[in-house]
Order: C-alpha cells, then structure tokens, then sequence
C-alpha cells in the first residue's frame, strides 16, 4: 500500500506527519510512504507535481488557501477519484470551508485544536512509546499556540522547540532535514537529532545578526503597533521567531515585511499574548478585498502581497488597527 502524506512544514505538520507513518507502519502490511511538504498557498503545486496511482494520502495541517482554491480543488478532484483522500486541519479557515473541501471527495476532519498533532492524537492510537508520542504531540503544541497550556512547559520541551524551529529556519526549502527528523522521532525516538543541533547553532548566528538590524528598520511606531521593514535582507524562515520576539519585548503587535523572490512581499503579524487583536481575522478579510492569500491564527497570521502594493496594504493596517485601538480606548 502506498501512503503519500502532504504536511505542513512546520513542526505541527511534521509531527502530524509522523503519527500518521508509525501508526500505518505498525497496522498496515507492506506500506511505503512518501512525505511532501507543503505551505498553504502551495498545496495546488504541490498536489500537481506528485503522481497518484492509488493508495491513501493525508494533508495536514494546511490551512485552506482561498487564492489557488479552483486549482486545488481541480486537483483534489483529481486525487479522490484514484486515491482515499483525506484532510486533518485545526486552522480556522480549514474549519470554515469544510463543505468546499468535502466536495472534492475528501474526507474533512477539521476541528478546533492546540495543535494538528493533538487532534490526531484523539482520531488513532498512537503507536510510538505512549511516553515519546505524547512528548511530540505536546511539542507541536508549544510550537503552535501562543499559550500552551502549563503541562506543556513542564515538560521541559522548550528547548527542543527552540532547536527543531531554529534549524528548519535556515533554508526553509530542504525538506530532506524534515524527513531526517521524522525519521528520528518514528525509528529512533529521538526528539532532537544531532544535525539539528548543528544547523541550529549556525541558524542562531543568523537570527542574532537579524535581530541587531530590526532595530534600524522600523518603518511605523505607535503604542499599538511597530511595523519593520526587512525587504532587502533575506529573512524567509526567520520573520516569525524575530517578529515573535519583539512582540514579547515591545507588548505590542509587530508586523515584518519581507520579500519572496522579486514579486511577493509577505506581510507577517504576531500579537502579544492577551492583546485585544485577532490577526487571522484581519488578515483574512484583507485577503478577501484584495485577492491575495492570507490567514492564521488570533495571534500569529501572515499576508502575501503583489510587491506593487505592499506599501498601500501596510497603510491600510495601520488605518485599521489604530482605528479598533481608539475604539477600545473610547469604550
Ligand atoms: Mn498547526
């Protein structure tokens, strides 16, 4: 049997993907996987380069992308009629269009959720140790919500968290280091393997030299909202920890402009916890107006943009948000 899994690449979606290979590996005779990583505003790529004779194929942890949905859905079309398909999401957008989805012919399991990993962890018995399963799906958490709940704190995975993301960081596009530290976790139980840790050191090298450069390149500054301008450094992997941190140490809500390539600006936004915002919301009906992908969650969400009219759109938030934030002063 084949399985062919289509993850997000990011530890949520790689710790999905390696509850689904383990519990197949141990169920199923004869099984041969193949992973494919994939962003939400990718996935009709990603669908369209993988040859499905049949088998069965999960999708997780990618949130539904309104911009390429006619493509994807084509090729989701496609895929149901030669291979079971089925989609595992906690973003609200997944959840949201559900019935779109469902009518492609793949099944839908899309609830509300810490993490990916953890509404798998309720869907199959989880077939790594009890112990290390439970330790991967509480990684995911961490990595995935601004507050995860105490016991994943205690479990001292902090570190770990740090270490995986800081490593994946470094050229966001080699997928082969994610297959390693799948392969790590299903075969060796090892949460943190040794070639992580060496890219990991050279990724916090480049994210201290980020971080001492934020500070020459904010563009707009108000008690609610700092907004920096990184769109002549390469920082792809690296906007969300740099715009996390400052939102943490300036308590307000950080927005990050970066280039992909010469013609796409990606705006990404993170909140203080606790901060009267919800981004994803923002963001989603920003898409909406303008066409362009967009979503996440409350406190973590992102924006592409055509380059042209990254500047307009930046403009438009501010309006925006120091609008909601006179409205709340008032109230
Ligand atoms: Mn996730």
């Amino acid at each position: 049997m084949m399985l062919t899994i289509i993850a997000h690449g990011d530890i949520d979606g790689m710790v999905s993907a390696a509850i689904i290979i383990s519990y197949y590996l141990k169920n199923k005779e004869g099984v041969k996987y193949k992973v494919y990583f994939s962003q939400p505003f990718s996935l009709h790529n990603t669908l369209q380069r993988i040859h499905f004779t049949s088998g069965e194929v999960y999708i997780l942890d990618i949130a539904f992308n309104e911009e390429y949905w006619e493509t994807t859905s084509q090729a989701l079309s496609f895929l149901t009629r030669v291979a079971q398909t089925t989609w595992i999401d906690h973003h609200p957008s997944t959840i949201f269009h559900k019935d779109k989805i469902t009518a492609t012919g793949v099944n839908v399991l899309a609830t509300p959720a810490p993490s990916t990993a953890s509404l798998l962890a309720n869907l199959i018995p989880l077939t790594i140790d009890p112990d290390f399963s439970l330790r991967l799906i509480k990684l995911a958490e961490l990595t995935d919500t601004p507050n995860p709940d105490p016991s994943v704190r205690e479990l001292g995975l902090e570190s770990a968290a740090e270490i995986l993301t800081g490593a994946i960081a470094l050229e966001p596009r080699d997928d082969d280091l994610r297959k390693k530290i799948i392969e790590s976790w299903v075969k060796k139980r090892i949460l943190v393997p040794e070639e992580a840790v060496l890219r990991f050191q050279e990724s916090e090298e480049k994210l201290q030299r980020l971080l001492k450069e934020v500070k020459n390149r904010v563009i707009y500054d108000s008690p609610v909202l700092r907004i920096i301008d990184l769109r002549d450094l390469r920082v792809y992997g690296f906007s969300g920890r740099i715009a996390s941190q400052e939102a943490a140490a300036q308590r307000k809500i950080i927005l990050i402009l970066f280039r992909i390539g010469q013609n796409i600006v990606v705006i990404t936004g993170r909140a203080p916890t606790g901060f009267p915002v919800n981004l994803a919301q923002l963001f989603s009906r920003f898409s909406e107006e303008l066409g362009v992908s967009g979503g996440g969650h409350n406190y973590a969400a992102s924006l592409r943009v055509p380059a042209g009219i990254a500047d307009k759109v930046v403009r438009q938030i501010i309006n925006e948000v120091e609008k909601a934030q006179e409205v709340l002063n008032q109230g």
